[in-house]
């Protein structure tokens, strides 16, 4: 199995992190993004979109780390992260939903103007960014985990953006069941920090 990403990539170490927890191996590919990499036809060939995390296994191709969080799951995590029955898996989506929007739209691109490495408006990526981080501290005061009473891959989906808030001068101080619950994750056994 292969992984392409970058060092930097939240969105790649998602997937690293739920290979890690579901005690796979696996190679890293990492792609040359100051180069170009990802804009050359070798990588568009893997992704339209140009983007990392791609997952290749057994000659599929997947990419978003969504997709390849879902494909990780069902393969190799039986019903653990992410399960078969309708409104279980349901309730698992809305979260990585929120991945997809509120957080990466606003707390992954927030963090990206603040580094220099993405253009646009700071002032609406951060509040998109505390409108999902409101979100998440709702669910948090009554429950340990996003979905389902244990960790899935909702949580996975939201942990990197949210934990490197801070890096893009969103402050997690008012948000004390997101941090306890950062934590949680962290404890997770084949957690591993990234860099
Ligand atoms: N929704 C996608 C977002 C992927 C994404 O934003 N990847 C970034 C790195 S973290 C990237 O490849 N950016 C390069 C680009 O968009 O040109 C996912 O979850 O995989």
């Amino acid at each position: 199995m292969k992984l392409y990403t970058t060092k930097s990539s939240g969105n790649g170490y998602k997937v690293a992190l739920l290979l890690s927890m579901l005690n796979r191996q696996y190679e890293t590919v990492l792609v040359d993004f100051p180069g170009g990499e990802h804009k050359r036809e070798s990588f568009t060939a893997l992704n339209p979109r140009s983007q990392v995390p791609v997952l290749e296994d057994a000659g599929r191709v997947i990419w978003d780390s969504s997709a390849c969080l879902a494909y990780l799951a069902r393969k190799y995590g039986g019903e653990q992260w992410l399960p078969s029955e309708p409104g279980q898996m349901a309730e698992v989506l809305q979260w990585v939903a929120l991945a997809l929007n509120e957080i990466q739209f606003g707390l992954q691109y927030a963090r990206g103007i603040v580094r220099g490495i993405r253009s646009g408006h700071y002032d609406e990526c951060a509040a998109l960014g505390r409108k999902g981080l409101d979100v998440l501290e709702g669910r948090l005061r009554g429950n340990d985990w996003l979905a389902l009473g244990r960790p899935t891959i909702a949580d996975i989906a939201c942990y990197p953006y949210t934990a490197r808030a801070p890096e893009g001068n969103v402050s997690l101080e008012p948000y004390p069941k997101v941090q306890a619950w950062l934590q949680r994750v962290e404890a997770l056994p084949g957690y591993f920090k990234v860099g």
